[in-house]
C-alpha cells in the first residue's frame, strides 16, 4: 500500500557509497548503438543525450566495451581508444554541467558476438566452447552468434588487464565511479552459470570457483576507482542471452554475501525476465537485499507506483528505469509532477539518428 505523501522518498537524496545522487532514480544501462562509425567512440549525439537526462540522481552508461574482443553488436561504445575517451570526457562534463553524476558500465559479451566484430574476425571468448542460442546484430541486421572458444587458463589475466585499463580510461574520462556489467549471459554471467561454464580449472565446477572472476574484476578494479564508486549488475533469473543455471538463488546468494564483503557501493538487480515478466521465475529478491551492505538498485519495469511502494516498503535504495527514460529525457520532473508519460518508441531503439534518441519532447515550458 502506498500513500502519496510516501512519494517523497523517491525524489530525496542518497549518498551512494561515495557518490552524493540528488535524488533515488537511475538511469538503467540502455544499448542505443548510435557511437561514431568506425571509432566506436561517444559523439555530439551522445552528448546531448546523456545531458537531456541528467535529472536522474545517476546516469549508468549504455554497456561499453572494454576491448575490441569484449564487443558483440555493431556501433556500441568503447572505453579502450583515446578518441572514445575523449568522446567520454564530453559526455561526463555535460552531464556534470547539469548537476548529473554517471557511471560507466564496463562489459565484455564474451560469447555473444559475432566473429565479424572480433579482431581479426576470430572466435568470440567464452568460459566454455559452447554456443549460445541467441541473435546478436551486425552491419546487415540480425545474425546468430558465432560458435565461441574456450578461454586458456594463461588468458585470464589479459582480460583482467583489460577491464583495469577500462576503469582507468573511465577515470580518465570523468566517470563518477563504474558499473560491471555481470548481467544477461554476457561474459561474467558467463562464468557464474553452470549452463555456460564447464570449466575443470579454478574457474568453473563449484560456485566458489564461478564467482572467483567476478571477484577478482571488481579486486583488480578497485585498483583504480575506490569501492565506493563501483557496483555490479545482475539478473538472476533471467534468461536474455540463454543463460541458465541449476541454482540462481544459491549461486546469487553467495555471489552477494561475497561483493558484500568486498565492500563495493551497490549491486543493481534486474528482477525477473529482462523486458518481460518481473515474475517470470521464483526468486527471493529480498534475501540479497538483506545480505548485501550496500546499495540495493532494482531494475525491470517499474512504474511510478511500484517504484514509490518498493522504497516505502525498505525493498530497495534506488529504483532504475529504462525504457520510461528512453522516451522521457525529463524523466524525473514527470515523476514528481505525476504528469503523462511520452510512449517509447521501439523501432528507434537499436540505431539511427536523434529519431527516438534526443527529439522525445519535454514537458512543455521546459527545455529538455
Ligand atoms: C539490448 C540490445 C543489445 C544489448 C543488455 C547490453 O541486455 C544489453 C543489450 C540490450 O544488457
Amino acid at each position: 500500500m502506498s500513500q502519496s505523501n510516501d512519494s517523497a522518498v523517491l525524489f530525496s537524496p542518497f549518498r551512494l557509497g561515495e557518490i552524493e545522487l540528488k535524488n533515488r532514480i537511475v538511469m538503467a544501462p540502455l544499448t542505443r548503438n548510435r557511437a561514431t562509425r568506425g571509432s566506436d567512440a561517444p559523439n555530439a549525439l551522445n552528448v546531448e543525450y546523456y545531458r537531456q537526462r541528467a535529472g536522474a540522481g545517476l546516469i549508468v552508461t549504455e554497456g561499453t566495451q572494454i576491448s575490441q574482443q569484449g564487443q558483440g553488436y555493431i556501433w556500441t561504445p568503447g572505453i579502450y581508444s583515446e578518441a572514445q575517451i575523449a568522446g567520454w570526457k564530453a559526455v561526463t562534463d555535460a552531464v556534470h554541467a547539469e548537476g548529473g553524476k554517471i557511471i560507466t558500465q564496463l562489459w565484455h559479451v564474451g560469447r555473444v558476438s559475432h566473429a565479424s566484430l572480433q579482431p581479426g574476425n576470430g572466435a568470440p571468448v567464452a568460459p566454455s566452447a559452447i554456443q549460445a542460442k541467441t541473435k546478436t546484430y551486425i552491419e546487415s541486421g540480425f545474425a546468430e552468434v558465432s560458435q565461441p572458444r574456450e578461454l586458456g587458463l594463461d588468458e585470464i589475466p589479459g582480460i583482467i588487464a583489460d577491464y583495469v585499463r577500462a576503469a582507468e580510461n573511465a577515470k580518465a574520462a570523468g566517470f563518477d565511479g563504474v558499473e560491471l556489467h555481470g548481467a544477461h549471459g554476457y561474459l561474467l554471467d558467463q562464468f557464474l552459470r553452470d549452463g555456460s561454464n564447464a570449466r575443470s580449472d579454478a574457474y568453473g565446477g563449484s560456485i566458489e570457483n564461478r564467482v572467483r572472476l567476478v571477484l577478482e574484476v571488481v579486486e583488480a578494479v578497485a585498483t583504480v576507482f575506490p569501492k565506493g564508486r563501483i557496483g555490479v549488475r545482475i539478473s538472476p533469473v533471467s534468461p536474455a542471452n540463454d543463460a541458465r543455471d541449476s541454482d540462481p538463488q544459491a549461486l546469487f546468494g553467495h555471489l552477494v554475501e561475497k561483493l558484500s564483503a568486498a565492500g563495493i557501493a551497490f549491486i543493481h538487480v534486474v528482477e525477473g525476465a529482462t523486458r518481460e515478466a518481473r515474475d517470470y521465475l521464483p526468486f527471493d529478491y529480498l534475501a540479497l537485499r538483506k545480505a548485501f551492505k550496500g546499495a540495493y538498485i532494482a531494475n525491470n519495469g517499474f512504474t511510478r507506483d511500484l517504484a514509490i511502494e518498493t522504497l516505502a516498503e525498505d525493498c530497495a535504495d534506488l529504483i532504475a528505469f529504462g525504457r520510461l527514460f528512453i522516451a522521457n529525457p525529463d524523466l524525473v520532473e514527470r515523476l514528481k509532477r505525476d504528469a503523462p508519460l511520452n510512449t517509447p518508441d521501439v523501432a528507434t531503439f537499436y540505431g539511427g539518428d536523434a529519431r527516438g534518441y534526443t527529439d522525445y519532447p519535454a514537458l512543455a515550458g521546459k527545455a529538455a
